[in-house]
């Protein structure tokens, strides 16, 4: 295949002036009527061909101003010569038949549980119909459903209906990816909400019948994200009708469609009962995010899928300040920061390394990553944080005024930035063409009350790019005297060189620097600190975010130090750990991140990074061993808190309620070493919520217990498929290393599991990649049965697929053996006749 290049790029030869479109639906013959107005657009001139994207369409006519056309059929759409086109606008009207229901691959039209539901983008409106499937082609859109299903949904407003039709009419222009419809028998869970102008906005939350009792927490996010957008950024809402479907067959989290956002149900559907308090947490944050696409993705659209970023990032970084508000601003930025290390670090250190604007992509649904999302709003933050919020404010007053109704650039949004605050931003531009994580080298110098930084920067090689430039580093720091009173508050010093000197002045005391604050920038810190310095950061930093890393950093080198060098576990760690757990001024969920361990995957890169070539059952073995030295050593305050952050009562997911059971739960974890899952067993048949319920059935299966209690929560379960998937994902994720694969194995002949569907898919071999000792277990045995699965999942939905292949991205960190058997699984991947395009470029990368 061949690759589409960001340097290729021309606009299309066409404006759209509207779509009208016609759905007559039917599981397996639908036929989609399209009428679409056409114009020279006067950024091409000449005669063009009309070049229409469409695949696996079955085209039933034909016609430009009323006559019948024959365009060139391919695999990849069709082609009308400009010779056979009027010289102005024209309108063409085309009839194609598709078959949403053996549409596997979740993209397009396709059903899920008898409902009809869309997914394009990125670019799956091609297989709807002909059209140009690009994000800068932007057109208003009429639509028509007939069908004999209740409730017939598509974009904007609803128009006109009768018996077996509706019609809906979207006024903002928009590009295809945004298009969807939903048929089907759905109920309403329904709100309203008035606007800063006074306009009234219908909600509705659609889902099956018998779900409409989990939807009031979606519906309450829904209501606060609007108002949240209007009070912190000025935006309004431009519809008079929001609606959200949930659906149990989705490839991703949820979709921003113009007024018709649909949603994996996963995202949407929650109890006390049914969901944890991670999950409350995600569905807020994933409801905020499509809502606010709605102007960061919507209105202000992205010319070309490379732009993803523009929207993603920029999304990404509005959905965590939202829920920085809504709950506690030090525990989000912690969470974030472990996502982003976990996994947009672990890809920028890799094989599948890219800017946060790529260049080029054969498939661009591989695109959809950490980088562009995480790192993407990483980026942003750094912005802020170098033109302060006043300056932020307006360079996005003016992003949203310039650029309303258009498809922007990362060019368009940096001069914003540069417009509004008159800040050269050549430099910073740095963020977003070049891959890689920049790692910092730090050195001090005292004399004479003053203090010196030295930092030096340097990214290493990431595919394709070899040289990198020195960037633009906020880098925040605070500097605290020796009994831990801080004497200059946190300060951004600007890094632009390679290696560059701050200085501090008149100090009277030779300071402890805490560095990169609330984590300034998405670096890593390369600094050897005496295990005595960082405990007294954890102690003393009155920044929470550097406390908490400091804590992690001591657990890190007490981790490495056990692993590798087999050294007893630090009892002056174990001593800095307990006083953060009894200091009861601390947020309960933030001494639950302080308890827990840094995770085995964590681990094994920092042991690559330092030159050893990771051994994962001696990381899980020592992960092990330090949690049962530290619930022996603080058995009695571990056990006083564990009692103590009980939630008695009716349930409720806010932030604080939810800190205490986390608390709990990493009380219960480390306890669950010593106790013989005493707890855990008591916990399991007690708990009323989920949070605890599946928290003690994870602690009785690590412990290599719960035979009972998975058989219990399977029976209790068993008609709830959100549930269900927890039930497959906690089996293989906490099993023994050994035991790991035989469970997948086990469980992927059990009758639920429903693989074509993409959450229990995940649920299970998402599970396996994430048990980083089970994964790579000695035999290989984990790498064959994952491939195996791969293999049989692609010639359905290649996209899923081509996401899990991921799992193999850390190959090279290995040893040999392990190396050569990865190795072969990705060699018998590619070599696989008639894999997806999707795949192949996944495999090839990472195995390159
Ligand atoms: N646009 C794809 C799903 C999301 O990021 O919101
Ligand atoms: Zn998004």
């Amino acid at each position: 295949p061949q690759p589409t290049l960001l340097a290729d790029y021309r606009p299309y030869p066409f404006d759209v002036t509207g779509v009208e479109l016609t759905f007559r639906l039917s599981p397996e013959a639908t036929r989609v009527v399209a009428r679409i107005g056409f114009a020279p657009n006067p950024a091409r001139p000449g005669r063009n061909d009309l070049r229409l994207d469409g695949e696996k369409l079955k085209l039933h006519s034909a016609k430009i101003d009323s006559k019948p056309v024959k365009p060139d059929q391919d695999a990849e759409g069709l082609t009308v010569p400009a010779s056979q086109l009027p010289d102005g606008p024209f309108t063409w009207d085309a009839e194609v038949e598709i078959d949403p229901k053996g549409n596997t691959a979740l993209e397009g039209l396709y059903m899920s549980g008898g409902i009809y539901c869309t997914q394009c983008e990125a670019e799956g409106f091609r297989k709807i119909t002909y059209y140009p499937d690009r994000p800068d082609v932007m057109a208003p859109f009429k639509v028509r459903i007939e069908s004999d299903l209740p409730v017939l949904l598509s974009n904007g407003n609803p128009t006109a209906k009768g018996k077996g039709w509706a019609e809906w009419t979207d006024p903002w222009p928009k590009p295809a990816y945004l298009f969807a419809l939903v048929a089907g028998d759905l109920v309403a869970v329904s709100d309203t909400f008035t606007t800063m102008s006074g306009k009234t906005v219908d909600l509705n939350i659609w889902v099956r019948e018998g779900d409409e009792d989990r939807c009031a927490y979606a519906m309450d996010s829904l209501i606060r994200s609007m108002k949240w957008d209007e009070e912190v950024y000025g935006r309004e809402y431009d519809l008079d009708v929001f609606n959200i479907v949930a659906i149990d067959d989705f490839n991703m989290g949820a979709m921003e469609n113009k007024g018709l956002n649909i949603f994996n149900s996963k995202l949407v559907l929650a109890s006390p009962e049914t969901a944890t308090d991670g999950d409350f947490e995600r569905i807020e944050g994933v409801i905020a995010h499509e809502y606010f696409h709605n102007w960061t993705g919507d209105r202000i659209t992205c010319r070309d899928w490379f732009q993803l970023c523009l929207k993603e990032g920029l999304t990404v970084f509005r959905d965590q300040q939202f829920t920085s508000d809504m709950r506690s601003e030090p525990v989000k930025r912690i969470e974030d920061v472990l996502t982003l290390r976990a996994r947009q670090f672990r890809e920028d250190m890799g094989p599948l390394a890219h800017p946060v604007r790529p260049e080029s992509y054969i498939e661009i649904n591989n695109f959809y990553t950490a980088t562009v999302y995480e790192k993407g709003a990483e980026v942003i933050g750094m912005l802020k944080r170098l033109v302060g919020d006043d300056g932020y404010r307006k360079a996005l007053d003016l992003y949203f005024e310039r650029h309303d109704g258009e498809a922007a650039t990362i060019e368009d949004w940096l001069m914003v930035f540069e417009d509004a605050t008159g800040r050269d931003l050549t430099q910073f531009k740095r963020w977003y063409t070049d891959a890689g994580t920049p790692r910092l080298t730090v050195a001090e110098d005292w004399s004479d009350g003053s203090f010196t930084l030295t930092f030096t920067q340097k990214t290493p090689p990431t595919p394709g790019q070899d040289k990198k430039k020195p960037r633009v580093i906020p880098i925040a720091v605070g500097l605290l005297n020796p009994n831990g009173d801080e004497v200059v508050p946190t300060m951004i010093l600007e890094m632009t060189k390679a290696t560059q000197s701050f200085r501090f002045e008149e100090l009277a005391s030779r300071p402890v620097p805490s560095i990169l604050r609330g984590f300034s920038a998405p670096v890593v810190l390369d600094r050897d600190v005496p295990a005595e310095e960082r405990a007294f950061l954890l102690a003393h930093d009155t920044d929470p975010f550097n406390k908490w890393e400091s804590g992690r950093a001591l657990a890190k080198d007490v981790l490495v130090s056990m692993i590798g060098k087999d050294e007893a576990p630090s009892q002056s760690f174990i001593d800095a750990l307990g006083r953060v757990l009894t200091n009861d001024s601390l947020d309960p969920a933030f001494r639950a991140l302080c308890l827990r361990m840094p995770s085995e995957d964590d681990l094994a890169q920092t042991l690559h990074d330092a030159g050893q070539v990771p051994d994962p059952e001696a990381i899980h073995a020592g992960r092990g061993a330090l949690s049962k030295a530290i619930a022996r050593s603080l058995q009695k305050p571990l056990v006083a808190t564990y009692d103590a952050m009980a939630t008695p009562g009716e349930f409720a997911p806010d932030a604080t309620s939810a800190g205490k059971r986390a608390l709990r739960l990493a009380c219960l974890w480390l306890l669950n070493h010593i106790d013989n899952g005493t707890r855990a067993a008591a916990l399991f048949a007690s708990a009323d919520n989920m949070t605890e319920s599946h928290g003690a059935l994870a602690c009785l299966i690590e412990g290599g217990r719960g035979t009972r209690e998975i058989g219990a929560f399977y029976e209790r379960w068993k008609d709830n498929r959100l549930v269900i998937d927890k039930w497959f994902m906690v089996q293989v994720l906490h099993a023994a290393p050994k035991d790991a694969a035989p469970t997948a194995e086990r469980l992927a002949e059990h009758p639920d599991f429903e693989w074509t569907n993409p959450n229990r898919f995940r649920a299970l071999l998402g599970a396996l990649g994430a048990n980083h000792a089970g994964f790579h277990e000695t035999s290989g045995r984990a790498y064959r049965f994952y491939a195996d699965w791969l293999l049989k999942l692609d010639p359905l939905n290649p996209q899923t697929t081509a996401r899990m292949s991921t799992a193999f991205e850390t190959w090279s960190r290995y040893d040999v053996d392990r190396k050569s058997m990865i190795r072969a699984e990705l060699d018998r991947i590619a070599a696989t006749e008639g894999l997806s395009r999707d795949t192949y470029e996944m495999v090839t990368r990472i195995r390159a």
